[in-house]
């Protein structure tokens, strides 16, 4: 939201247009009004989508156990392979409400952040950044914060305009609950307003008593709206959406589970084995990267439990369209949409009548923290009931 409050030259006619605008204006200014209660500025900086979004529910939560505003970052979308090849810095408000984030904490957008308060509260030569000793370990003055070193880290500040002055360095602490005091304690609102940081204040994979914070991540009705018409047009109801994460970097990551010994948490997997690592259940090589054998029984078994008419396959590479197909001799249609954003596949996997996940893939337990909000129905390739691993003979 650019709050722009065009004041010069009103003409008589104008006037009653010009008093709407102030009063807009003066709203939204209300709303940036400074928190002297400081904020929480980070680059999510680790991974793609799902990666960063884990990370966001803990930075929110973050945000409110020291009562700062959270600096709502940019995603950083990655074009590696379409042009012009550089990150892509999407506002969150192109895919989700930032009003609906309000319910649980304040926030602003980062953006916002920059245009209207930086230039007074946070101006050029002011900018601190925070982070641990042993991050600054490796600048080469063993003092500085590596905030812009190399990408995404330069590109992201670049992108809101941020040069960093000078470095506040931390140790001995952590982002749990456990350590709040010594956060206030260190670092008290009236000397540290700004905690700008190099990577998100949070764990990943998100920390089971954050999971919940998805309920407060909601679609914008731009993406609504497109998703609706995709699923109008191409889906009929009831339908299973099923999420494939087997391309080639998948594969090599989860030959890490044969080749060392990851135990079963492995990225994403505590939505699947469990949180806990005592009782954590066994993460299985189909749990991780299931074969075409296995995607075939799975979407049969629940395209037959949920009378399914139709599924559809969301992918990081190929689809087995035709393969899945044949499963049903034409009788369920099976939609590989391949749209130009993830949060399209995202969008129609969370509106599905059943949906396959990977137990692995943070894509996938995005879409699952949605479905769990909303009650809706969730199981993965390797695991038909949540809380039990398939038996080996029914693979
Ligand atoms: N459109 C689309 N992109 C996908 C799909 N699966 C993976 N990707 C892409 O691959 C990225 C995987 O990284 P991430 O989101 O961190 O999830 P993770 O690596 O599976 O934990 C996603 O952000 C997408 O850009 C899919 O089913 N559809
Ligand atoms: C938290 O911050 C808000 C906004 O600055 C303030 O009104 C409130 O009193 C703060 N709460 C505490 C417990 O400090
Ligand atoms: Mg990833």
């Amino acid at each position: 939201m650019a709050v722009r409050c065009p004041l010069a030259g009103p003409s008589r006619v104008k006037l009653l247009v010009l008093v709407l605008l102030l009063h807009v204006c003066s709203v939204l200014a209300e709303d940036l009004k400074w928190d002297e209660h400081g904020y929480v500025l980070y680059c999510p900086c680790m991974g793609r989508f799902g990666n960063q979004a884990d990370h966001f529910l803990g930075s929110l939560a973050f945000a409110k156990m020291l009562n700062r505003t959270l600096a709502v970052p940019p995603w950083i979308v990655y074009r590696h392979h379409t042009p012009p090849y550089t990150n892509v810095h999407v506002p969150y408000r192109e895919f989700f409400k930032l009003e609906a984030l309000s319910t649980y904490h304040r926030v602003v957008s980062l953006e916002d952040f920059m245009e209207v308060l930086a230039p007074k509260y946070w101006p050029p030569g002011q900018r601190k950044a925070y982070c641990f000793e042993t991050a600054a370990q490796r600048s080469a003055d063993k003092k500085s914060c590596p905030m812009k070193d190399g990408n995404p880290f330069g590109p992201f500040w670049d992108y809101v305009g941020v040069e960093f002055d000078k470095s506040v360095l931390f140790g001995g602490i952590s982002f749990s609950a456990f350590h709040q005091p010594q956060w206030m304690k260190k670092f008290p609102p009236s000397d540290h307003p700004v905690l700008a940081l190099p990577g998100a204040p949070a764990q990943f994979p998100v920390v089971e008593e954050h999971v919940g914070l998805q309920r407060y991540v909601v679609w914008s009705d731009k993406l609504v709206k497109e998703g609706e018409e995709h699923i109008a047009a191409l889906l009929a109801r009831p339908y299973v959406g099923i999420h494939l994460r087997i391309g080639i970097d998948w594969q090599n990551a989860c030959k890490l589970l044969e080749s060392s010994d990851t135990g079963p948490h492995f990225m994403a997997s505590p939505q699947c084995v469990g949180y806990k690592r005592q009782t954590a259940l066994t993460l299985t090589m189909t749990m991780c990267l299931p074969d075409l054998a296995e995607i075939r029984r799975a979407v049969k078994l629940w395209v037959k439990r949920t009378a399914a008419r139709s599924v559809y396959i969301a992918t990081d590479s190929e689809s087995h369209s035709k393969d899945i197909e044949k499963l049903f001799k034409g009788k369920v249609k099976v939609v590989n949409l391949q749209p130009d954003s993830a949060q399209m596949d995202l969008y129609i996997l969370g509106q599905a009548d059943h949906f396959i996940g990977n137990c692995v893939s943070s894509f996938s337990a995005f879409v699952k923290r949605e479905r769990d909000v909303r009650g809706l129905p969730s199981s993965f390739f390797g695991m038909d009931k949540l809380g039990k691993v398939n038996p080996k003979e029914e693979l």
